[in-house]
C-alpha cells in the first residue's frame, strides 16, 4: 500500500460495515453501507480524517481491492473456507464466545483453531501496518481480533493504538480454563487503551494482570511488560438515538405498526422479544416463564400474546442448531397448549427485518423482554426505550446486560430465577400508565446525553486523540 493512501485513523474490525449487493446482468458487484451502530459511531471520524476501515467483507478466497464509500476508504481482508471454519467459527464463536459469557455452554478448543486464530490476527494487523500513516490512530475492535494490538505495536511502535471489547470480559476463575490465556493477554495490553462495556470487566482484566503476568494495576491502569502505560476502563456502547428516534416517529412506520397489532388480533397486551437466536439471550428462559404464566392463568390468549424475533445466527456451530431445535419445540409446545384458530400464543420469526419493520415492532410492544444470561451491552433494550415516543410500554431487562447499568428504570430480573421472571413480567404486563411512564422518560433522557457519539468521544479522548474527537462538535 502506497504512502499516498495512507490513514491517520484507522479502524480494524472482523467485518467491514458493508453488505454486497450483486444485480444479475451487471458487471462487478456495488456496495451498501450496513446499518449498524457502529459504522454511525465512526462515520464522522473517518469522514474527517479521510480514515480506512480493515475488515473481512463477506465471502470466502480472495478479497475486492481497497474501495471508498460515502468516504470511508475500505480495505477488505480475505478468509478463506478453512480460516471461516477455524478462527472465526472455532475460536472466537466457539471458544472465546461461550467462555466470556460466563460459559452457559461449554467452549471448545482445538490446536488447530487457535493457530488460525493466530495467522488471522497477524493478517489483520500487518494490513493495519500498511494503511496506517506515520504516529496514526487505530482503533482495534473486538474478540476475534485481541492479539492484534500486539502484533501491529511490534509491527508500527509509533502508532497510538485503542481496543474495545463487544462483549462481556470474564472473571479470572473462568479466563484461566483458557489455553494461551497469556497470548490473549499480552495481545490486548499491546494497546494505549482497552476498553470494556462495563467496571467490572475492566477490573477483570486488570486482576488478570496481577495475576498471571505478575504487573502492578493501579486505579485504572497497568505498566505493560515494556514499561508502556496501559488504561483499562469501561466506554458502555450506545445507540444512534436521535436515528433511533426518527425513524420510530416516521409515518412508513406509524402505519406498519397499526398494520401489525391488527394482524396480531389487537390484543390488549404484546410482550416482544428481538434477539439473534443465540444460547446468551435467554429465548428459552423468557419462553418457559410464559407458558407457566400462561398455564397457571395469570396470562391468558388471546389478551396476551408473545412476538418472538430470532435472527438467524451462526448457524453451522452444533451449539446454535441446538439452540433452535429446542426453542422452536418450546413455541410449538406453547402454542399447542394455549393456541387457538388463527391466534397462535407465541409468534415466532427465524428471519432478519428491515430497520423500518423492528422499529414497527417496538412501537407495538407493551412489554419489551430483553433477558439474557450474561449479554455485554444489548443494543435492542436501548433501541426499544428510544423508540417509545409517549413514553408508555415497560422493558424487561435481565441483571446480566451491561445495558442493567445505564437504564436503571427498567424492570430488572435475574433471569436465572424462573419465578422472579414470572412476576416481573407480570408486573410488567400491570403496571399503571404513570408508572411506565416515570421510568421512560428518565431512560430515554439519558439515552439522549450517551448516544454512541458520546462513546466514540469518550473513547478518543482517552486515548489522546481529542482534536480527531472534534469530528462530532458540529453534528451534536
Ligand atoms: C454484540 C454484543 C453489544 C437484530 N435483528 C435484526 C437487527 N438486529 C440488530 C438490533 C441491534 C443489533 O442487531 C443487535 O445488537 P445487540 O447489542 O442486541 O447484540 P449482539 O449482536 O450480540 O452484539 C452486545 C453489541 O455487540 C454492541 O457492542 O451490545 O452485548 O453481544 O442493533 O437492532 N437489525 C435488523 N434486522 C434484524 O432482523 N436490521
Amino acid at each position: 500500500m502506497s504512502d499516498s493512501t495512507a490513514s491517520s485513523f484507522v479502524v480494524v474490525a472482523n467485518r467491514l460495515p458493508v453488505d454486497r449487493i450483486t444485480t444479475p446482468g451487471s458487471d462487478g458487484d456495488t456496495w451498501r453501507r450496513s446499518p449498524g451502530g457502529l459504522v454511525t459511531a465512526l462515520h464522522p471520524v473517518l469522514q474527517a480524517e479521510a480514515g480506512t476501515w480493515i475488515g473481512w467483507a463477506g465471502g470466502e478466497g480472495p478479497a475486492p481491492s481497497p474501495f471508498t464509500l460515502d468516504g470511508m476508504r475500505l480495505s477488505p481482508v480475505p478468509l478463506d473456507a478453512d480460516e471461516l471454519r477455524n478462527y472465526y467459527e472455532g475460536f472466537s464463536n466457539a471458544t472465546l464466545w461461550p467462555l466470556y459469557h460466563d460459559a452457559v455452554e461449554q467452549p471448545a478448543f482445538h490446536r488447530h483453531w487457535w493457530k488460525s486464530y493466530e495467522q488471522v490476527n497477524a493478517r489483520f494487523a500487518e494490513r493495519a501496518a500498511a494503511e496506517a500513516a506515520p504516529n496514526a490512530l487505530v482503533w482495534v475492535q473486538d474478540y476475534q481480533l485481541q492479539l492484534v494490538p500486539a502484533m501491529l505495536r511490534r509491527l508500527r511502535p509509533d502508532l497510538r493504538i485503542g481496543f474495545f471489547l463487544h462483549i462481556p470480559f470474564p472473571p479470572t476463575e473462568l479466563f484461566m480454563q483458557l489455553p494461551r490465556r497469556l497470548d490473549i493477554l499480552r495481545g490486548l495490553l499491546g494497546a494505549d487503551v482497552v476498553g470494556f462495556q462495563s467496571p467490572g470487566a475492566a477490573q477483570n482484566f486488570l486482576r488478570l494482570t496481577r495475576q498471571l503476568l505478575g504487573l502492578k494495576p493501579r486505579a485504572h491502569i497497568v505498566e505493560a511488560e515494556d514499561g508502556r502505560p496501559v488504561r483499562a476502563e469501561s466506554y458502555p456502547i450506545s445507540i444512534d438515538t436521535a436515528s433511533v428516534e426518527q425513524i420510530a416517529a416516521s409515518d412508513v412506520v406509524a402505519n406498519r405498526a397499526k398494520e401489525l397489532r391488527a394482524e396480531l388480533g389487537d390484543p390488549k397486551t404484546i410482550i416482544l422479544g428481538v434477539d439473534r437466536l443465540d444460547y446468551t439471550k435467554g429465548i428459552e428462559q423468557r419462553l418457559k416463564a410464559f407458558r407457566e404464566l400462561l398455564s397457571n392463568g395469570e396470562l391468558s390468549v388471546p389478551d396476551t400474546v408473545m412476538v418472538q424475533v430470532a435472527t438467524p445466527s451462526r448457524e453451522r456451530i452444533e451449539h446454535y442448531r441446538a439452540l433452535r431445535r429446542t426453542v422452536e419445540r418450546e413455541v410449538g409446545r406453547i402454542n399447542g397448549d394455549f393456541g387457538r384458530v388463527g391466534i397462535p400464543a407465541v409468534h415466532y420469526l427465524h428471519q432478519s427485518y428491515s430497520r423500518e419493520e423492528l422499529a414497527a415492532l417496538y412501537l407495538i410492544a407493551d412489554v419489551m423482554t430483553v433477558t439474557p444470561l450474561r449479554d455485554g451491552m444489548n443494543l435492542v433494550a436501548k433501541e426499544y426505550v428510544a423508540s417509545r415516543l409517549n413514553n408508555d410500554g415497560a422493558l424487561v431487562l435481565s441483571e446480566f446486560a451491561g445495558a442493567a447499568a445505564d437504564l436503571k428504570q427498567a424492570f430488572q430480573v435475574n433471569p436465572h430465577d424462573l419465578d422472579a421472571l414470572k412476576s416481573v413480567l407480570v408486573a410488567a404486563v400491570r403496571s399503571p400508565l404513570d408508572e411506565q411512564r416515570r421510568r421512560m422518560r428518565a431512560m430515554r433522557r439519558y439515552l439522549r446525553g450517551h448516544d454512541v457519539k458520546h462513546w466514540a468521544r469518550g473513547f478518543l479522548t482517552a486515548l489522546g486523540a481529542p482534536e480527531t474527537a472534534t469530528a462530532y462538535d458540529s453534528d451534536n
